[in-house]
C-alpha cells in the first residue's frame, strides 16, 4: 500500500514537471515558457572569433585561372602585380555570372547561436569600375544549390585592400560550422579582372 502511494505521488510529480516545461520558445537569448507565463534570459558568452579559410571544394570552377596551391584563399601571399612566388589567387578576366567554389572555413568550439558573420576578403581589380561579386552563402554546408545570395562586393581599388561584408540574420554554432561560400562575378558591364587573394571569417556575438 506504502509502495503504491509512493510510486502514485512520483508519478504526479512527473507528469506535475513534464506538463510545467511545455510549449517552451526561444526568441533570441530569451526562453518562454508560454504555458506557465515565465521566461528567462541566459547570459551566453562573448565572442569575436576570426575563423581562416581551410578548402576549396571545386564543385563551382568557373573563374578564369585558380593560381598556386588550394585553397588558394587561406593566406595573403599574392602581389599587386600578381608575380610574388608561391602566391595563390583566383582570378576572372571578362565574364560575369562565372561561379567559383566552394569555399570552407574553420569551426570554432564556441556553442549556442546569436552569431553574426562576416567575411572579409583581400581584393584588387583592373580599373577600379564595375569589377565586383556577389558572394553565395550555404549555412547547412549541403546545399545542392549555389545556396543563397549574400552580399555584393565592389573591388574598387587597383591594389590589394580589404572589405568586409555581412551576412543578413544570424547563425547558431552548427550553422558557423557549416558555413561555405561561393563567388559570383557580377555581370554589371562582365566587369574586368577581378582578383581574390585572401578571405575569412569572422564570428561575433555580444554578451
Ligand atoms: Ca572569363
Ligand atoms: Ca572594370
Ligand atoms: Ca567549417
Ligand atoms: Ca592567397
Amino acid at each position: 500500500m506504502k509502495k503504491k502511494l509512493v510510486f502514485l505521488i512520483l508519478l504526479i510529480s512527473f507528469l506535475f514537471l513534464l506538463s510545467g516545461f511545455r510549449n517552451i520558445k526561444i526568441y533570441g537569448t530569451e526562453y518562454i515558457d508560454t504555458k506557465c507565463n515565465y521566461s528567462f534570459t541566459i547570459n551566453q558568452t562573448w565572442v569575436d572569433e576570426s575563423l581562416a579559410c581551410n578548402g576549396y571544394t571545386g564543385t563551382f570552377q568557373q573563374w578564369d585561372a585558380r593560381v598556386g596551391n588550394s585553397p588558394y584563399l587561406d593566406a595573403i601571399d599574392d602581389n599587386d602585380t600578381h608575380d610574388a612566388v608561391g602566391g595563390a589567387y583566383i582570378v576572372e578576366y571578362n565574364n560575369g555570372n562565372k561561379d567559383e567554389g566552394w569555399f570552407t572555413f574553420n569551426d570554432t568550439s564556441e556553442l549556442g547561436f546569436g552569431f553574426t558573420v562576416n567575411f572579409t576578403f583581400r581584393v584588387s581589380c583592373v580599373d577600379g569600375d564595375n569589377d565586383s561579386f556577389y558572394v553565395f552563402y550555404d549555412k547547412t554546408g549541403s546545399d545542392p544549390g549555389t545556396g543563397t545570395q549574400g552580399p555584393f562586393v565592389s573591388i574598387v581599388s587597383t591594389t590589394y585592400i580589404n572589405k568586409t561584408v555581412t551576412l543578413p540574420g544570424t547563425f547558431n554554432a552548427t550553422e558557423v560550422n557549416n558555413m561555405r561560400i561561393m563567388l559570383r562575378t557580377s555581370n554589371e558591364a562582365q566587369g574586368d579582372n577581378r582578383y581574390v587573394d585572401y578571405v575569412n571569417m569572422t564570428i561575433y556575438r555580444g554578451a
